[in-house]
């Protein structure tokens, strides 16, 4: 059947803006077909009944009047649900709340001036808008005199998802950009995916996590004796027994000791997910960036394989073969800048965990043991914790507790 411009009141030689529907769409009655635009008003055509749509003899741009024949279109008896089979598939959940009116706004009645401040944009993309709790007014138009087109609305969501504006960033003031030029001469290097990906990510868990860090010093004499003692046999066995074997053995324990720390906050934020494993991630430094492979079930592995797999494993990290689900469902992270140097340093959490350890470079330092001073040597430790899960109290009594666990290499070698 025939679909014609209908009785669009006073006006002739109207302009379409926009063409809604293509061959091939399957359309309910009252469906927009076209948005056409006069001098005084913005207004669209609605289908006058359903069916799948066979021809368009209109395009954008071309002026129409009343009787003008727009399209072809057959009539079917089955249902049609879609609005517009055409449309793309949605990009978000749909918003909470009242479901939007999918009525068409009735003609000729002028629907919205066509000069104005608002922004310019066609009474369905409005309700497109709507539907995506979308501000119009954020979005920049593509389409002719700067109208706001669907797809505009369309790219604007997805970018908004992307930029993960709706959650934690939002309202945060930006840095404002700096020609840096004017100042001297400057080379401009693109970052490697990884210190892209854990930039937002290092950002996000900083913005939503109230981090507390506290700080000790462990007393490593004995442990680093008997890791001397180890040392020999497994580099015979091919393997490096490196300090780290220990932290993560006494890591364990810890969390043995305080299961809130091998727990992640629920969703929903009122309730505490307790694990019953044990898998501890390990910050490796790469070429590329920080990357932190998982160790699983840490608690059944004894210091020797604790150490050949690590070292495996950090190896891969750098050379770039470690895969995503390696580096899943960690417990709780330990970072070392033992091998480098340094003090006391305040890790950011690895969100969803709810406490990550830093280790600095153990030295030999004057130790007071009640009646003189010995030396010692001292691992300074860094435990950040997140505080909505872990009060202050607790996280004294956990980094005392592992500090003692390295000290007294009888409990830590059990
Ligand atoms: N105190 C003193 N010496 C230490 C030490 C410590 N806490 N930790 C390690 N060492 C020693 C090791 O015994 C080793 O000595 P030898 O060569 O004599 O055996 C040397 O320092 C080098 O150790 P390493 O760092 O290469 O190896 P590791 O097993 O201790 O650590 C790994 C492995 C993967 C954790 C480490 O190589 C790494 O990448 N660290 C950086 C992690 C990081 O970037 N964290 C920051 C994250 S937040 O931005």
């Amino acid at each position: 059947m025939e679909v014609r411009v209908p009785d669009i009141g006073d006006f002739n030689d109207v302009a379409i803006i926009e063409v809604l529907v293509q061959p091939g769409d399957a359309i309910v009655a009252e469906a927009p077909l076209l948005t056409l635009e006069s001098d005084k008003a913005t207004m669209e055509v609605p289908a006058p009944f359903a069916g799948i749509v066979q021809e368009v003899l209109v395009k954008t741009g071309i002026k129409i009047n009343m009787g003008d024949l727009i399209a072809r279109v057959t009539v079917t008896d089955a249902p049609i649900i879609a609005l517009q089979v055409a449309e793309e598939p949605p990009i978000s959940p749909a918003p909470s709340g009242p479901v939007p009116e999918l009525r068409n706004a009735p003609l000729p009645p002028v629907v919205e001036p066509a000069i104005s401040s608002k922004p310019h944009a066609s009474p369905s993309v409005r309700r497109f808008a709507r539907e995506l709790s979308a501000d119009l007014s954020k979005i920049k138009g593509s389409g002719p005199r700067g109208r706001i087109l669907k797809s505009d609305v369309q790219a604007y969501v997805k970018a908004v998802l992307k930029s993960g504006d709706e959650s934690s960033g939002r309202g945060l003031p930006k840095v404002p950009p700096i020609d840096f030029s004017q100042f001297g001469d400057i080379e401009l290097h693109p970052l490697s995916r990884i210190r892209q990906l854990s930039s937002s990510y290092l950002h996000r868990n900083w913005v939503v996590a109230p981090h507390v860090t506290q700080f000790i010093e462990a007393d490593i004499t004995d442990m680093e004796d008997f890791r001397q003692s180890l040392a020999e046999e497994a580099k015979k066995e091919g393997y490096r027994m490196t300090p780290l074997a220990f932290f993560i053995r006494a890591a364990v324990m810890a969390l043995k000791q305080f299961p809130h720390f091998n727990a992640s906050l629920h969703e929903d934020e009122k309730c505490l997910v307790y694990k019953k494993y044990f898998n501890i991630g390990v910050a490796v430094d790469t070429p590329s960036g920080l990357l932190v492979p998982v160790l699983r079930n840490a608690d059944k592995k004894g210091l020797a394989d604790i150490a050949r797999e690590l070292a495996e494993i950090s190896a891969r990290a750098r050379e770039g073969k470690i895969k995503a689900e390696e580096m899943q469902g960690g417990c709780f992270t330990i970072s070392s800048l033992g091998g480098i140097g340094g003090l006391f340093f305040t890790p950011i959490l690895n969100l969803p965990e709810v406490a990550i350890l830093g280790v600095s470079r153990a030295a030999t330092r004057p130790h007071w043991d009640g009646k003189a001073f010995v030396p010692r040597l001292m691992l300074p430790l860094s435990l950040s914790y997140d505080h909505r899960v872990i009060d202050g109290a607790d996280g004294a009594r956990f980094i005392m507790y592992y500090s003692e666990l390295l000290s007294d290499i009888r409990r830590l070698a059990l």
